[in-house]
């Protein structure tokens, strides 16, 4: 087999990346490991940036996301049993944010793929990346009983966290920078219309916890665990419970509903740096992660691949390397903004387990100065949807 670019991994960053470069009429392979199901129905992220949703016009798969995604204007900010609004477009001369769960944009840029009869193998085992030094790299892998090999110009590594790229990078080459946090979030997914019409951040003496959305009749709401927590000792009276405890406050009920799922996500920190080496170029959660407070996650690995498309078509389309040699500088200036404001989220929000009254104090002035004033509410905004100046 023989391509242009062999693509590691079919989640967003993989996935529109091929579709950008089929826009260009850039030949990849997408090789997967999970199934298709997997992948559709991994719940994960649920906030798009208002570049990123340009950028999957872009990619010509916003048709849906156009009609059911949920245009929101600000989030709520809730602390000392209070509720503030802050108004993200009116902050940042316009821009808003799209509520569209990252199932959903898999799903479309899957269908666009496929509909196109473009090479998508899901199910493949064994991925092995060679010769990432040499102008014509290698990737090995299992698919229907058979071992094949993929000779190719280019290896975009969009494998994720735990995915084979990264670490085909030899020891010495790479500097990663890492923070773990003493937190994990429980997240549900349940049958029953929001309960407030945009996203609800709240600190709370007993823990964070979050409301947000998939849709007028489905809700997505997180409370702050420990990292250990087993979701079997949580059933959902006891979620339940919690959540109105975090998030209520006076005149206001939280809905409840059927829960149809339910899990515990870890949180941590992470970049590895350069975001490349030789042929191999790495996108998304491969290279960085960042814990899901600031939702910058989704937003994050589709600014890496928007940059990266650019510098394929410029390459492919003229020899110029300008822009794939400095792929992993030109992204990350954005990765440590993100970074930054997903640690700033998190560490304002979080209580600590070891019950420090003076970290709770300054998180409530924190917040409290956030909300009062428009200078701090819109440095907050500007990150939040994406137009902070890295
Ligand atoms: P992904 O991990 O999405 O995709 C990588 C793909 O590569 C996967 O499909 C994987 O199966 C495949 N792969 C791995 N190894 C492979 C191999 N050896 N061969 C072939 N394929 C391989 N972000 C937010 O903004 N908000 C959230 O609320 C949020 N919640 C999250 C919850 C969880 C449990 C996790 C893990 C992440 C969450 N994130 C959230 C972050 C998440 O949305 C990521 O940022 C986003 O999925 C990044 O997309 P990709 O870089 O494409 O990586
Ligand atoms: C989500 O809807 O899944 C979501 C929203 C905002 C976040 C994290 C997750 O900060």
């Amino acid at each position: 087999m023989r391509t242009r670019v062999a693509i590691i991994g079919a989640g967003p960053a993989g996935l529109t990346l091929s579709c950008l470069l089929e826009r260009h009429g850039i030949d990849s392979v997408v090789l997967e490991n999970k199934s298709r199901d997997y992948v559709e129905h991994r719940i994960r992220a649920g906030v798009l940036e208002q570049g990123s949703v340009e950028l999957l016009e872009e990619a010509g798969v916003a048709d849906r996301m156009g009609r059911e995604g949920l245009v929101h204007h600000g989030i709520e900010l809730q602390f000392d049993g209070e509720r503030h609004r802050v108004p993200l477009s009116d902050l940042t001369g316009g821009a808003s944010i799209v509520i569209y769960g990252q199932t959903e944009v898999v799903k479309d840029l899957i269908a666009a793929r496929l509909d196109k009869g473009l090479p998508l193998l899901f199910e493949v085992d064994d991925v092995a990346v060679d010769d990432i030094c040499s102008i014509q790299p290698r990737v090995s892998f299992e698919h229907d009983g058979r071992r094949h090999e993929l000779e190719c110009d280019v290896v975009a590594g969009c494998d994720g966290f735990h995915g084979v790229c990264r670490t085909a990078i030899p020891d010495g080459v790479l500097t990663t920078y890492t923070r773990e946090y003493p937190f994990a979030w429980l997240g549900i997914l349940a049958a029953v219309a929001p309960s407030s019409d945009e996203l609800v951040y709240a600190h709370s003496r007993r823990g964070f916890a979050l409301l947000s959305m998939r849709s007028p009749q489905l809700s997505r709401l997180y409370l702050q665990c420990r990292p250990e927590a087993d979701i079997a000792l949580w059933p959902d009276e006891r979620i339940w419970d919690e959540l109105d405890l975090r998030l209520g406050v006076p005149g206001w009920d939280l809905a409840h509903g059927p829960v149809l799922e339910k899990g515990v996500t870890p949180m941590r920190s992470f970049v590895a740096e350069p975001m490349q080496y030789g042929r191999l170029y790495l996108a998304g959660d491969a290279a960085h992660i960042v814990p899901p407070t600031g939702a910058k996650g989704l937003n994050l690995a589709l600014h890496d691949v928007g940059l990266l498309a650019e510098a394929l078509v410029s390459f492919f389309g003229t020899g110029s390397r300008t822009l794939l040699d400095s792929y992993s500088w030109r992204c990350l200036g954005r990765v440590w903004r993100s970074e930054h404001f997903s640690w700033w989220m998190t560490s304002m929000l979080h209580l600590g387990w070891d019950g420090d009254k003076y970290e709770e104090k300054l998180q409530v002035a924190q917040l409290r100065y956030t909300v009062a004033s428009p200078a701090a509410a819109t440095s907050l905004a500007e990150n939040y949807v994406g137009t902070a100046k890295a």
